[in-house]
């Protein structure tokens, strides 16, 4: 039985790369860190009925003593390293967290690697906010970054020390560059969910309006139950390596509310308003990705569309809202 440890396991990607490595039957852990709202952190788990089956583990991405001794303890065959302070927004007003998080608790990672588990296989959650001002369309493994937030900032940082301790240690780490990814465990901040869960409480009744930043700005979307699969492919090569994981298509945020509010049969124009306070300060205007790579050599492809992962999201939505109303 293979042992796998994810950080960033009560997220969105680590809940679905759970679930996919325990169909697989691996031995799952996960780094909790401690909070004050232990009875709901696991909430995403439960939703995918897999809490329980989880191995907790109490630590932190800025504690290398917790990550050398949680290392020690596993003896993981994978590690994959999905903790981070993920929200761009937030990365604004909070850069020294989400550099000391996102950006050096990668390199606590690999540290506690190197020496406490040499062997493992490791992958580090990389992004396609790393391209940021874009340099060249569609953006592949080769296309210059200009990262555009202190979070892209250091994950552009995270991003490098992977490849360098690959090459200056012999890691087997991989870094996976990965479009935005979405499902109905979405955090409720990032904008596909706050338009699905505004769609739901305004089909219901329960709100007449939904206000949103840049309707401009277009992302290639995919859906995290597609990219865990890729990740999980970059640790079963014999060589490490990077790769962009996306779809190849590109959508506004004004389309995708348009297709999530048709869902329900409304006009999204009704009800979508603007608001400075939604705006960052500096944008990321287009994202489309080039996963021919990840196509040819991992035999990966995207199987969810983009309308049909926002009908499932609206539909989870309408049914969270349906239970507490009722
Ligand atoms: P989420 O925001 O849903 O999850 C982030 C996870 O990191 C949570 O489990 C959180 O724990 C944990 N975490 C935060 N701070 C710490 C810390 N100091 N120590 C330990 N754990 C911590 O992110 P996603 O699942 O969406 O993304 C997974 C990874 O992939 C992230 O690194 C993200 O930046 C990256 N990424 C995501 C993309 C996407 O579109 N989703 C695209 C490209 C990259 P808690 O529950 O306690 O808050
Ligand atoms: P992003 O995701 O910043 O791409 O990072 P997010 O969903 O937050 O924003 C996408 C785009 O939508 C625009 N937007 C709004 N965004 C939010 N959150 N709220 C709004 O009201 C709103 N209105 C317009 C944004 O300006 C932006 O252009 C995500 C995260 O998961 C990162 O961790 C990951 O690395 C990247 O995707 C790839």
């Amino acid at each position: 039985m293979k042992r796998a440890l994810i950080t960033g396991v009560t997220g969105q990607d680590g809940a679905y790369l759970a679930k996919f490595l325990l169909a697989k039957n691996y031995e799952v852990f996960g780094l909790l860190r401690r909070s004050g709202s232990a009875d709901i952190i696991d909430e995403r788990l439960r939703w995918l009925g897999i809490a329980g089956q989880v191995g907790m583990l109490d630590g932190n991405l800025t504690d290398l003593s917790s990550l050398i001794r949680i290392m020690q303890e596993v003896k993981p065959d994978e590690v994959y390293n999905l903790g981070a302070q993920s929200f761009v927004k937030s990365s604004w007003n909070q850069p020294i967290l989400t550099g000391m998080v996102t950006g050096m608790g990668t390199t606590n990672m690999l540290e506690a690697v190197r020496i406490a588990a040499p062997k493992a296989r490791f992958y580090q959650a990389s992004s396609s906010e790393m391209y940021g001002l874009i340099q060249q369309s569609p953006q592949n493994e080769s296309t210059p970054f200009y990262p555009r937030s202190p979070y892209a900032v250091s994950k552009l940082y995270a991003h490098w020390t992977t490849v360098n301790y690959r090459e200056s240690f012999g890691l087997h780490a991989s870094s996976g560059i990965l479009f935005n990814h979405e499902s109905p465990l979405r955090g409720i901040e990032f904008v596909t969910r706050k338009v699905t869960d505004a769609v739901a409480r305004i089909k219901l009744g329960l709100t007449q309006e939904l206000e949103l930043g840049n309707l401009d700005a277009q992302r290639d979307w995919g859906h995290a139950s597609d990219y865990v699969r890729a990740m999980w492919l970059m640790l079963q090569q014999e060589t490490p390596g990077d790769y962009v994981v996306a779809t190849g298509r590109t959508t506004s945020v004004r389309d995708m509310c348009r297709i999530a509010f048709a869902h329900v049969g409304l006009d999204w124009q009704k009800f979508v308003k603007t608001s400075q306070a939604f705006l960052r300060p500096a944008e990321v205007d287009l994202l489309l990705g080039d996963a021919s790579k990840a196509r040819t050599v991992l035999g990966w492809q995207p199987q969810i569309p983009l309308e049909a992962m926002i009908a499932e999201m609206v539909d989870a939505d309408l049914e969270r809202h349906r239970k507490r109303s009722a």
